[in-house]
């Protein structure tokens, strides 16, 4: 028997789950947020690493649901860091009253379908259980820490620290040897700040990254001034973008191979000098398809870490040349090349000396011990389906989501999985979600999931479920685009390939945020097709 009963249990109080909170409860339906963390805020609460920002432009990567709240709050940076961002959260989180339905410090467990009583009942941590007929996911792309496999990692004697759970109080790194494992986004973050304050920074590098710079500055009052003006139509036009941003260097409306190369150089000095990822990812017609196109894009990157790296061994290191540019989520610098030209910081390539050993006194590679007092795991996500797989959710017939999806995820719109009748995922896998500028992505998923709900209750009816050829037709079309691109060409979390046995399946919808926004209308407009409504 349940402890308490809603109309919908919402996982998770990131933006995800504290937008569904308040939307739902303006459409009169009972919610129930349950959180592990003892506060609100999801990434932002848990990333709290030194030098963590978004990677979105701050006026971009906020809500949009409420115009006196992007009327009064103000973004100090371009890109604003960690505390700034979950200070915002807080803020929504007090200015709508949401913590007082948000069950803090209680980790779910199980969720399982009743077909009796058409409910689910979800257990939780703490020994309480809650019911509700609808069961609304909104538990993170990238919220399951990815701690690596080494052998001896358990036995090292120092501090162990991992960006994904980085202690509230901050970590003092002065006078320390500090070891870094990885060069995704995280580490390319925190090492330029771990540099300038520890003794020696020795970071372990498996893959190199395309880094792009931020070029962040404090905000440009004037700039913002004039979008306070006009936020419905910035909003608009984000959301029928191609990746979620509107402040961007448009797509170049050519093939790159046939722009000449002056204009070409001219062209990619204006993206550079302008910074942020969007006008690096889909920059022109072909540069996501066609390998020889983006590989011109690449070296123009090539050149640039060439520019900055003092010592050219250490250039080459750096410099990615196995995969295309933008296949993985591009990086965007605040000094992270110019860390390598300190004379406390090495890089270590694993891929010509790999990790035998962690012992307590560092990382033993197959050259030597390269000792350190601190660790730094900057080592990723179980990204995707890492969080949903980890709750032993349970559909009809008793049937196991994380069985089903063995082989990779089956959904139809990201949303829903046949079989799992009421069960909603927020930027679930096949949606545009990690694609995207996520706020623009989850406020759509939020806004089609209520409105659905609302037509449920205006029909008196009491579920629904994605038809199984509806999901999989879906997932045809998200292997299409798929491979109409180059992201085969890499290995890439968005491919599970950074956890090891898991399968080598392609999340991510990759036909743009306006594209999809319109599939999702279309089908709402037309009364639900693809899905079982009873
Ligand atoms: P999250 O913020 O991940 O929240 C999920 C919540 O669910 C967490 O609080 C977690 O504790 C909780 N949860 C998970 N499992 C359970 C469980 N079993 N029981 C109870 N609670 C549970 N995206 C961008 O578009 N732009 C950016 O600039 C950007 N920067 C990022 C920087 C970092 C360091 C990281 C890691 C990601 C970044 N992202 C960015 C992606 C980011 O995750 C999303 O933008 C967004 O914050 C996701 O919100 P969410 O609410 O969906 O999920
Ligand atoms: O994780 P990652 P992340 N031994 O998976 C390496 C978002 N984000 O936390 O590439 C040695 O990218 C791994 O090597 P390889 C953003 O979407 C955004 O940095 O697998 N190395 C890689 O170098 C981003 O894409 C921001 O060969 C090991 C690194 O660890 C996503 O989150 C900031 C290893 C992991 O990189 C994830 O980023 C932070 C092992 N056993 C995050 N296992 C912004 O800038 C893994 N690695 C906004």
């Amino acid at each position: 028997m349940a402890d308490r009963e809603f109309d919908a249990i919402i996982i998770g109080a990131g933006f995800s789950g504290l937008y569904m909170l308040h939307k739902l409860r303006g459409l009169g339906f009972s919610a129930q947020v349950i959180e592990a963390a003892d506060d609100v805020g999801g990434t932002w609460y848990w990333n709290r690493y030194p030098g963590a920002r978004c990677d979105i432009e701050s006026f971009e990567y906020s809500y949009s649901f409420d115009e006196d709240l992007q009327q009064e709050w103000e973004w100090s940076e371009r890109y604003a860091a960690q505390p700034e961002i979950l200070r915002y959260l807080q803020h929504v989180a007090e200015r709508f009253d949401l913590r007082r339905d948000i069950e803090f410090e209680t980790r779910v467990l199980a969720a399982h379908w009743d077909e009796g009583s058409a409910r689910w009942t979800v257990t939780t941590d703490t020994g309480k259980s809650y019911t509700a007929p609808y069961c609304i996911t909104g538990l993170g792309c990238l919220s399951s820490f990815n701690r690596p496999d080494i052998p001896g990692l358990d036995s090292f004697a120092g501090e162990v620290y991992s960006t994904g759970q980085w202690p509230h109080q901050g970590v003092d790194f002065t006078g320390k040897k500090v070891a870094v494992i990885g060069t995704g986004s995280s580490a390319i973050q925190s090492t330029p700040v771990i540099a300038a304050e520890a003794d020696r920074l020795t970071i372990f590098q498996r893959t190199p990254n395309y880094v792009v710079p931020a070029q962040n500055h404090p905000t440009d009052r004037e700039f913002v001034g004039q979008l306070k003006q006009s936020y419905g139509e910035f909003r608009e036009a984000q959301r029928r973008s191609l990746l979620g941003a509107a402040r961007v260097l448009p797509q170049t409306p050519k093939t790159v191979l046939s722009i000449p190369e002056d204009e070409f150089q001219a062209e990619m000095e204006q993206r550079w000098a302008m910074g942020g990822l969007v006008g690096f990812m889909a920059s022109h017609l072909d540069s996501g398809t066609d390998r020889d196109a983006n590989e011109r894009i690449a070296e123009f990157v090539r050149g640039k870490i060439r520019e900055k790296v003092a010592d050219p061994d250490t250039a080459e290191l750096l410099t990615p040349r196995s995969y295309p540019i933008a296949t993985k989520r591009l990086c965007v610098d605040i000094g992270y090349y110019e860390t390598f030209n300190r004379d406390n910081v090495e890089l270590v390539d694993l891929n010509a000396t790999p990790i035998d050993t962690i012992e307590p006194q560092g990382v033993r590679t197959s050259d030597k011990l390269y000792e350190a007092d601190a660790l730094v795991l900057a080592t990723g996500f179980d990204a995707m389906t890492g969080s949903l797989n980890r709750i032993d959710i349970r559909g009809r017939g008793g049937e196991k989501l994380r069985e089903k999806w063995a082989e990779g995820p089956h959904t139809h719109l990201g949303l829903m999985s046949a079989g799992f009748p009421n069960l909603f995922m927020i930027t679930g896998p096949q949606s545009p979600s990690v694609g995207s500028n996520m706020v623009v992505s989850i406020e759509q998923h939020v806004d089609w999931i209520a409105d659905l709900l609302v037509h449920l209750r205006e029909r008196g009816a009491g579920q629904v479920e994605p038809l199984p050829e509806s999901q999989k037709e879906w997932g045809e079309h998200v292997d299409v685009l798929f491979n109409m691109s180059l992201h085969p060409q890499a290995n890439t979390w968005y491919l599970g390939a950074n956890v090891p046995g898991k399968p080598r399946v392609f999340t991510v919808y990759i036909g743009g945020v306006h594209a999809y926004r319109n599939v999702c209308d279309e089908v709402a407009e037309s009364g639900y097709p693809g899905f079982a409504i009873d």
